[in-house]
C-alpha cells in the first residue's frame, strides 16, 4: 500500500445492528476496487473482516478490523466493528479513530436496536455520521419509507443527498448567517451548498443518508465517492483533548498517537493499533509512553487488512498505522515526543454488568487461567477478572453472556485451558443483634506440658467492624495473654458461626477468667477466646447480612412498567425516576446482589436490549428469616459434605 498524507485519507467506523451488511459491505468495496476477485461470505468464513478463528465460528464479527480500500487516490480506512451488543467495547475503540461512522441499517429492516445504539454512541462520542442503507435488492424494500422514518427518529437533518431542499433547510439551520442568505437568496449557490453540507456534517447537525445493496455490488462506487466527498478529512477532525485539559490540533509536529485497539492473535503476535494525530512515526524510532513513564522504540510498522499486513515505511498524521509488539504499550494508551507530552484520555470501555464464577476444568490450573485471561484482556479490555476474597470465588465479568462466552471460547482454543462455570456466591456478612456474656474454657491435661486458658467475654453490637477491650480486675487473666484473646477474636470474625461468613458489627470485652501457673500460654488463650465467641455469637441473636446494591436503569418509557414489575420480584425498592432525553426514564433502586445474578440477560430479553444499566454495592441489609435459614441450611450441608 503507498503512503498517503492526510488529504487523501478518510477514517470511516462501520457501525450499526448485527447484520446490516458491514463486513460484507467491505468485501464488496475490495472486490469493486480490484484487491479480491470474488465477493467472500461471512457464511462461508472467507471475508477478508472476520479472520478471527472465532468470528469464522461463529459467523459474525467480534473485533474492530481495518480495513483499508484504495479509490481515486484516496485512502479510505474503514474499521468494521461487531453489531452485537456484548461487544460495544470494540465500538467505542474504533470511534476513538474515526472521523465519522457509517451507521448501517438492514433496509428490509430498517431501524433496529443497534441503530438506536449507534446513533446514542455518536452522540456520547461527538462523532459526525452518515446511514448506510444496506440490502436494497431485497423484496419489500421501501427506501423512502425508511428515510422518512429516521427523519422522524433522530430528527429532519437527516436526508438523502439528492433531497437539496431538505439538506439546505438543515444547512440553513446551522448557522444564522446562513439562514440570512438562504431567505434573501431563497436558496444556495452550489459552493455554498457543498461547504455547508460539509460543515453540517462534521458538526453533527446533518446526517447523509446512501443506500447500496453489498451483496450485489450496486451502488458501492458511488458510496466511495460520496464517502470521500463527505467525511471530514483528518484535519477537520474536532480538536483532540489531552487528560489535562490541552487541545491538540491534528497536523504537523512532534509526533503523538493514541492506541485504540490492541490485537492478540496466536500467529500474528502482538499488534497495537494507533491513531496518528500529530508527527509522523517511523520505525526505530524512540516514543514515550506517558502511562507508564516509559520509552520504548517502534519495532515493525505497517498497514493491516484483515490480517494481511502491508508495508508502511512510515505514518503521518491522520492515518492509523499498526505497530509490532509493543511490549509496554496496551488499548487506550497514547505515544508521543518525550519533550512533547501528551496524554489522551483511555478508550471508555462500559462497566461489566454481568458476572460468572469461574473455576478451571482441572485442578491446579489457577494460574494458566489466570494467565490466559490476562492475555486475552490485552485484546479485550472491556471485560474483567476479580478474585472476591469473601467467596473464595474468581469471576469474569463483562457485557453478557456472549462476550463472555466467546472469552471462555478463546482461552480453551489458545492456551489449552479449559474453565467451568460454577453458580455463583453471594458474600454474605454475620453479625449479632442481642448481647451475651459467655465462658470460652480450653483444658488439655494429658501428658507432658497441659494447656490451660480461661475468659468470661460480653458481645454485643457495635458501629464499628469490630471493637475489642477488657474490663479485668485482679489479675484473673494476666496482661500478656490479653493480645492473644483479641487476637483469637479477629480471626473468628473472618468465619461466622452461622454459615462461615465474615462477620461485622461486633463488640467483644473480655471481663473475667482464669489461668494456671505452669499450663497457661498464648495458644490457650487464643483457643479459649474462639470458645467463647463461638458460643457468644449464637446466643446473642445472630443474624445474615446481604449486600444490596444501588442500580440505575435507563429504560426507555414503552418499558418502565414492566422494568418496575421485575425489580419488585427481585426484593428490590424502587428509590426514584427521572426523565431524561429522548423518552427514556432513569429508574434508581435498591436491589439485594443475590437477586442480580442474571439481570444483565433478563433486562436485555425484557426490553429487545433497549434498556442498561449499573450497579454499585450500597450497604449490607438483615437477609429475610425464610431465605437466611436456606442458606444456613445450605452451609450446613456443605460443612458437613466436605468432613466427611
Ligand atoms: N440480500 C442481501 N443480503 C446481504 C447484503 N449484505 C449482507 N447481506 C447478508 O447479511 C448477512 C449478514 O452480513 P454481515 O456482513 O455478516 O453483517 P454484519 O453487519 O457484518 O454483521 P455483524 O458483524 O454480526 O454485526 C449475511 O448473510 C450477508 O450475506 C445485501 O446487500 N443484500
Ligand atoms: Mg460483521
Amino acid at each position: 500500500m503507498k503512503a498517503y498524507t492526510s488529504d487523501n485519507i478518510r477514517n470511516i467506523a462501520i457501525i450499526g445492528h448485527g447484520s446490516t451488511g458491514k463486513t460484507t459491505f467491505l468485501e464488496a468495496c475490495l472486490l469493486a476496487t480490484g484487491v479480491i476477485s470474488r465477493l467472500g461470505q461471512v457464511e462461508a468464513g472467507n471475508t477478508v473482516s472476520d479472520f478471527d478463528k472465532m468470528e469464522i465460528e461463529k459467523k459474525y464479527s467480534i473485533n474492530a478490523t481495518m480495513v483499508p480500500v484504495e479509490y481515486n487516490k484516496v485512502k479510505l480506512n474503514f474499521i468494521d466493528t461487531p453489531g452485537f451488543f456484548d461487544f460495544v467495547g470494540e465500538v467505542n475503540s474504533a470511534l476513538r479513530a474515526a472521523e465519522v461512522a457509517a451507521i448501517f441499517v438492514d433496509a428490509s429492516s430498517g431501524i433496529q436496536v443497534g441503530t438506536e445504539k449507534a446513533w446514542a454512541s455518536c452522540n456520547q462520542f461527538g462523532v459526525p455520521r452518515f446511514f448506510v442503507l444496506n440490502k436494497t435488492d431485497k423484496d419489500n424494500v421501501d427506501v423512502d419509507a425508511v428515510v422518512a422514518s429516521l427523519k422522524s427518529k433522530f430528527g429532519t437533518s437527516v436526508a438523502t443527498p439528492d433531497d437539496r431542499e431538505a439538506l439546505s433547510e438543515a444547512i440553513a439551520e446551522t448557522d444564522e448567517e446562513l439562514m440570512e442568505k438562504y431567505f434573501e437568496n431563497g436558496g444556495f449557490s452550489d459552493e455554498e451548498f457543498a461547504k455547508g453540507l460539509l460543515q453540517g456534517i462534521a458538526s453533527c447537525d446533518i446526517a447523509p443518508v446512501f443506500t447500496c445493496s453489498a451483496l450485489q455490488g450496486t451502488g458501492i462506487k458511488e458510496l466511495l465517492d460520496a464517502f470521500i466527498k463527505y467525511t471530514p478529512k483528518p484535519t477537520h477532525h474536532a480538536v483532540y483533548e489531552t487528560v489535562d485539559g490541552e487541545e491538540v490540533i491534528c497536523g504537523d509536529g512532534a509526533p503523538a498517537a493514541f492506541v485504540f485497539k490492541t490485537i492478540a492473535d496466536p500467529f500474528l503476535g502482538k499488534i497495537s493499533l494507533a491513531k496518528v494525530i500529530r508527527g509522523t512515526l517511523t520505525p526505530g524510532m524512540n516514543i514515550f509512553n506517558p502511562r507508564s513513564g516509559k520509552d520504548e522504540k517502534l519495532g515493525s510498522m505497517f498497514f493491516m487488512r484483515g490480517k494481511t499486513q502491508g508495508e508502511c515505511p512510515s505514518a503521518s498524521y491522520g492515518d492509523i498505522v499498526a505497530l509490532g509488539k509493543l511490549q509496554l504499550t496496551q488499548t487506550g494508551d497514547t505515544l508521543c515526543d518525550k519533550a512533547a507530552q501528551v496524554e489522551f484520555p483511555p478508550v471508555d470501555f462500559p462497566q461489566p454488568t454481568l458476572f460468572m464464577a469461574i473455576e478451571p476444568a482441572k485442578r491446579g490450573e489457577e494460574d494458566k487461567l489466570t494467565t490466559g485471561l490476562r492475555r486475552l484482556m490485552e485484546e479485550d479490555p472491556s471485560f474483567v477478572l476479580e478474585r472476591n476474597a469473601e467467596t473464595r470465588q474468581s469471576l469474569l465479568g463483562g457485557q453478557g453472556d456472549i462476550q463472555l462466552g466467546i472469552v471462555i471460547a478463546k482461552l480453551k482454543d489458545r492456551y489449552n485451558t479449559e474453565i467451568v462455570t460454577v453458580p455463583l456466591k453471594v458474600a454474605y456478612r454475620e453479625t449479632i443483634k442481642g448481647e451475651s456474656a459467655v465462658q470460652g474454657r480450653h483444658k488439655k491435661q494429658s501428658g507432658g506440658a497441659g494447656q490451660y486458658g480461661d475468659v468470661w467475654i460480653r458481645f454485643s453490637p457495635s458501629e464499628e467492624e469490630f471493637e475489642f477491650g477488657e474490663d479485668l480486675f485482679g489479675g484473673s487473666v494476666p496482661k500478656q495473654y490479653v493480645p492473644a484473646v483479641e487476637k483469637g477474636l479477629r480471626e473468628c470474625m473472618e468465619k461466622g458461626p452461622l454459615a462461615g461468613c465474615k462477620c461485622q458489627n461486633i463488640k467483644a470485652i473480655l471481663y473475667d477468667g482464669s489461668y494456671h501457673d505452669v499450663d497457661s500460654n498464648e495458644i490457650s488463650f487464643k483457643i479459649a477466646a474462639s470458645l467463647a465467641f463461638k458460643k457468644g455469637i449464637v446466643e446473642a441473636k445472630p443474624c445474615l447480612l446481604e449486600p444490596i446494591m444501588r442500580i440505575e436503569v435507563l429504560v426507555p418509557e414503552d418499558y418502565t412498567g414492566d422494568v418496575m414489575g421485575d425489580i419488585n420480584k427481585r426484593r428490590g425498592r424502587i428509590l426514584g425516576m427521572e426523565p431524561q432525553h429522548g423518552g427514556i426514564t432513569k429508574l434508581m433502586a435498591e436491589v439485594p446482589q443475590a437477586e442480580l445474578s442474571d439481570y444483565a440477560i433478563v433486562l436485555r430479553a425484557m426490553t429487545q436490549a433497549r434498556a442498561s444499566f449499573t450497579m454499585d454495592f450500597e450497604r449490607y441489609d438483615e437477609v429475610p428469616g425464610n431465605l437466611a435459614q436456606k442458606i444456613i441450611e445450605a452451609y450446613k450441608e456443605e460443612e458437613e459434605a466436605e468432613n466427611k
